[in-house]
């Protein structure tokens, strides 16, 4: 077997997981080579109801919104552990599941994750985001203080897995893994929301490390989204945005 990518290949992965791993490849697939194939699990509904839910899962997907303000009350773990399963489901490369979820609800560690988060949302505040991102942020209201990271009672740091192991020890390629990692975001949050949760969408600036090292993650994990979860405190404000309208978002040929 030949030891190099073709063009065709190579424009198959992603730049920024294109390593320099030719060598390394082997015939053995991460999946197994007689994986079966099996019917589809499929319940075809009545087209009314299909209409019918697509406006009611856009009109409940319409009310979800980011919350920078969160109550302390408790949530059921196992309505996280559910919330999780549910991000698990997402598609990934090669069905790879380059993801780790970690969920903290240890008062102590949610302090520690706090102290690193505030400490460098300081200086990219004042230092690191530049004039025109702070002032394209001024509307929001946000800033370096993050009692929502202490406040709500779980956080979960989603890790995008650049790489794996196979069984054999050799290495696991990750297809799309920034993708696969979006999308179960994307599941993740819409999964908050079903459960009648909130959440903050964080993605803390040179947080990335830190935290890694605060949780016991290998190198091989890169920190993606870092999402407080719980209910909103009774006052929990919002800014007042509007969303872009079918017309705008829409091209339809
Ligand atoms: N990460 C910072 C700043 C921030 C950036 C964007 I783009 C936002 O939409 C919101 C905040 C913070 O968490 O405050």
């Amino acid at each position: 077997r030949k030891n190099y990518r073709t063009p065709d290949e190579v424009a198959e992965i992603d730049a920024d997981e294109f390593e320099d791993d030719v060598g390394q490849l082997d015939m053995s697939s991460a999946l197994p080579w007689d994986l079966e194939h099996v019917s589809l699990d499929f319940n075809r509904l009545p087209v009314d109801e299909t209409i019918r839910r697509s406006q009611e899962f856009y009109t409940f997907m319409n009310q979800r919104r980011t919350v920078r303000f969160f109550s302390r009350d408790p949530v059921p773990a196992d309505v996280i552990r559910n919330i999780i399963r549910a991000a698990g489901t997402a598609p990934s490369g090669a069905h790879t599941e380059p993801w780790t979820y970690v969920v903290v609800s240890d008062p102590e560690v949610k302090r520690q994750v706090r102290d690193i988060v505030e400490k460098e949302e300081e200086i990219n505040y004042t230092k690191r985001m530049g004039p025109q991102w702070t002032t394209d942020l001024k509307p929001l209201r946000t800033n370096w203080i993050k009692e929502y990271l202490t406040d709500a009672p779980y956080l979960i740091l989603v890790f995008k897995q650049l790489y794996s192991f196979k069984e054999d020890g050799t290495k696991r390629i990750h297809y799309y893994s920034e993708m696969s990692i979006s999308l179960a975001c994307g599941i993740l949050l819409a999964a908050v929301h079903y459960a009648g949760l909130v959440s903050l969408t964080s993605t803390p600036l040179n947080c990335g490390p830190a935290l890694r090292s605060l949780l016991g993650r290998p190198t091989s994990e890169k920190l993606i989204l870092l999402l407080p979860v719980g209910y909103p405190s009774p006052d929990a404000t919002v800014p007042d945005l509007k969303r872009k309208p079918l017309e705008e978002i829409l091209v339809e040929i």
